[in-house]
């Protein structure tokens, strides 16, 4: 008798991380699994702020283990913006998928936190033991609390319901997919879409900031495969960071240089310092995770750059700007 199928539900899997997971699954055969039938949700399947909804969905589903993405999400300028909206909905999202994960029985939850809520005053390299060490930095501090107590809730599930509820600390993420939209996105997408609008207008590239902050970027189809060994193989309640090593950090104009090379161009590139660097820096370590997987090997920043620049010209017609 063919054994059931595991249900993985993916929640927010329209997204870049969503995508990075299933692009991952699908470009890297050895994370395939047939016991395994993955579902990768948008809102349209459910408003996940919706309690009734999100009931709903989880009794026509029946999910074995869900991968928690679905957020309120966005880069320094959005969450400069709209830090209530960032903590009211996430919060919202966050209870009630977690609620239904208890209430449904969902054998292992895998959320998301991310590198920017760690306390703004702290010492570096930042690690798991960290993230309630002090107030997040102002610019996301809706966001940042939000995300912190998704680790609160976790701890408290399983003490009072033994549940295996944990999650991830993704850095900044990049790749296909991602939200291009110059005032809602992250930086590497905002700052292909520019690039993309300079060379076709024959205008300046403008770089928000001074160029100067720090940043560990990690290739969403590399995030995508250790979410998935997370799933399958982290054994901890606790928190675990996902990011590629201090040595990789590089700088806003650094990432910039990166994307004129993978465009190819030649023009004017300006710095517009009225704008806000946001976190000057947030170091994280990846130790805990070279514990776990000592032979991981990240894409190279320069050529996921330069892969996600080819997906983002070759979809042009349909990526979110
Ligand atoms: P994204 O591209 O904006 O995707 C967000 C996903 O959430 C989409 O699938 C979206 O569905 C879904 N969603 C939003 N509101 C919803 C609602 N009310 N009901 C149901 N689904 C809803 O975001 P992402 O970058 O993939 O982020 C995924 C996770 O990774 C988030 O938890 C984020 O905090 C975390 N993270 C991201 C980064 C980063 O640099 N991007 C870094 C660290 C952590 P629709 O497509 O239908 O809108
Ligand atoms: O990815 P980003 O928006 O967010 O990066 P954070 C902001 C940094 O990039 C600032 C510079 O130093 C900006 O001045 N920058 C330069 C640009 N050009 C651009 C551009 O065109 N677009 C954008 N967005 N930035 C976020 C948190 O912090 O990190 C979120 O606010 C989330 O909550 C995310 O956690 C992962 O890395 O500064």
């Amino acid at each position: 008798m063919a054994t059931e199928k595991k249900i993985v539900l993916v929640t927010g899997g329209s997204g870049l991380v969503g995508n990075g997971i299933r692009l991952a699954m699908k470009e890297r055969p050895h994370l395939q699994r047939d016991d395994e039938e993955w579902i990768f949700l948008s809102s349209k399947d459910a408003d996940l702020m919706d309690k009734q909804a999100t009931l709903g969905l989880f009794e026509k589903l029946k999910p074995t283990y869900v991968i928690h993405l679905a957020a309120l999400v966005g880069g320094l300028f959005r969450n400069l913006k709209y830090n209530l909206d960032f903590y009211r909905n996430n919060t919202i999202i966050n209870d009630n998928v977690l609620h239904a994960c208890k209430e449904f029985g969902v054998k292992k939850l895998v959320s998301c936190l991310s590198t920017c809520i760690f306390p703004d005053k702290t010492t570096y390299p930042i690690d798991e033991t960290m993230v309630h060490n002090g107030p997040p930095h102002d610019s996301n501090f809706g966001y940042s609390f939000a995300k912190r107590m998704i680790d609160v809730l976790n701890r408290a599930y399983h003490k009072q319901h033994g549940c295996n509820f944990t999650a991830v600390i993704p850095t900044n993420v990049f790749g296909p997919y991602d939200n291009f939209n110059l005032e809602d996105g992250h930086v590497l997408p905002g700052l292909i879409h520019k690039v993309y609008k300079a060379k076709k207008e024959g205008s300046d590239f403008t770089v928000w900031g001074t160029g100067s902050p720090l940043r560990q970027f990690i290739y969403s189809l590399d995030l995508g495969e250790l979410m998935i060994w997370t799933l399958r193989s982290y054994p901890e309640i606790d928190p675990i960071i996902l990011s590629v090593g201090e040595e990789d950090e590089v700088s806003i104009k650094q990432a910039a240089e990166m994307v004129v090379e993978a465009m190819d161009f030649k023009g004017n590139v300006v710095y517009d310092t009225s704008k806000s660097d946001g976190q000057h820096k947030k170091t994280a370590s990846n130790a805990k995770l070279r514990k776990y997987c000592p032979d991981f090997k990240f894409t190279d920043t320069r050529t996921a750059i330069k892969d996600t620049v080819d997906w983002f010209e070759k979809n042009i017609e349909t990526v979110r700007f």
